[in-house]
């Protein structure tokens, strides 16, 4: 059963973030169809809400992050961009802290791609752990068709993932690539078929959450050190990551079920 959470507004104050749990997975779906769930003021807000909801529930041990229609999100909303804007200041007060929160989570983070991610939707899947992409997908490092250069994580997130190279033609050239093609750069871990599109990031989020939470957080934390820490300094972060794994239950557990011969239930502790 799904169950929605605090983000809903009540009346009629439409809420531009909708955030439902289901079991261990939370799903928090940005809701400006109209716009390609473009980033404006409201969304970040609410954005930046539905966040701290998940921070503060302990049994959400897997989010996945979508667009409501046809796109996944269209960067910022070119309609609601004021002329003499200090996009610096911008940055740093909205996009800035959002990428920041959502890095800052320590369960796994799903982007479920269901359309079109572009300028900083596309920033924000590259910014998650995951990138799920449905087959009609597509990616635009939109920010030069429009004079501006790509924020939000992108100049960070898409050399490491394909390349100096790569990153700048896609960064250059600001065309569209297909989910096909997103795969075979690295940037996604799947296309999914129209008709398997929910269940299957349904799925793929379930087995996530089913996992040792704890050192999940772990490896997450420590492995973004690795591409600024030499290697001795890897091997210390891998000793104090390994000391707090190896005090948590679910090691226990997995210890247990290893012996006696059956499936581990992790509890996430
Ligand atoms: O400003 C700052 O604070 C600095 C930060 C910048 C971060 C950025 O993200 S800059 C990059 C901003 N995004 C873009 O430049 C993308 C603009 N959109 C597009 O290039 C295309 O719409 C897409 C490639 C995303 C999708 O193309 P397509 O052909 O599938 O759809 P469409 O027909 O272009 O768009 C459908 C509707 O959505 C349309 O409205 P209409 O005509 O039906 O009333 C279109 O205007 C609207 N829309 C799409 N993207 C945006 C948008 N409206 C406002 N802002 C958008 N980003």
């Amino acid at each position: 059963m799904s169950v929605q959470m605090k983000t809903q507004k009540s009346g009629d104050q439409m809420s531009t973030v909708l955030l439902e749990k289901e079991g261990k997975v939370a799903r928090l779906i940005m809701n400006r169809p109209d716009k390609l769930n473009a980033f404006n003021k409201d969304l970040h807000r609410d954005f930046m809400e539905a966040l701290q909801n998940v921070k503060k529930d302990s049994n959400i041990r897997a989010l996945v992050i979508t667009g409501a229609g046809r796109a996944f999100n269209s960067g910022q909303d070119l309609s609601d961009t004021p002329e003499n804007m200090d996009y610096g200041e911008i940055l740093r007060k909205t996009y800035n802290p959002l990428l920041e929160n959502l890095l800052s989570l320590e369960i796994p983070v799903i982007a479920a791609v269901n359309g079109v991610a572009a300028g900083a939707g596309f920033s924000l899947a590259l910014a998650c752990d995951f990138r799920l992409a449905h087959e009609k997908a597509s990616f635009v490092q939109a920010f030069i068709n429009v004079g501006l250069v790509p924020d939000s994580g992108s100049l960070y997130f898409l050399p490491r993932l394909v390349g100096y190279a790569k990153a700048l033609e896609l960064a250059v050239l600001g065309e569209k690539i297909s989910a096909k093609e997103a795969y075979r750069l690295g940037i996604v871990n799947k296309v999914i078929p129209a008709e398997n599109w929910e269940q299957e990031v349904m799925t793929f989020a379930e087995n996530l959450a089913n996992k040792p939470t704890k050192a999940i957080g772990l490896i997450k934390r420590y492995m973004k050190l690795s591409f600024h820490s030499t290697l001795s300094e890897m091997l210390e972060y891998e000793a104090m990551a390994q000391r707090i794994a190896g005090f948590s239950e679910d090691h226990q557990e997995g210890i247990r079920a290893f012996l006696e011969k059956r499936k581990p239930e992790f509890k996430g502790k």
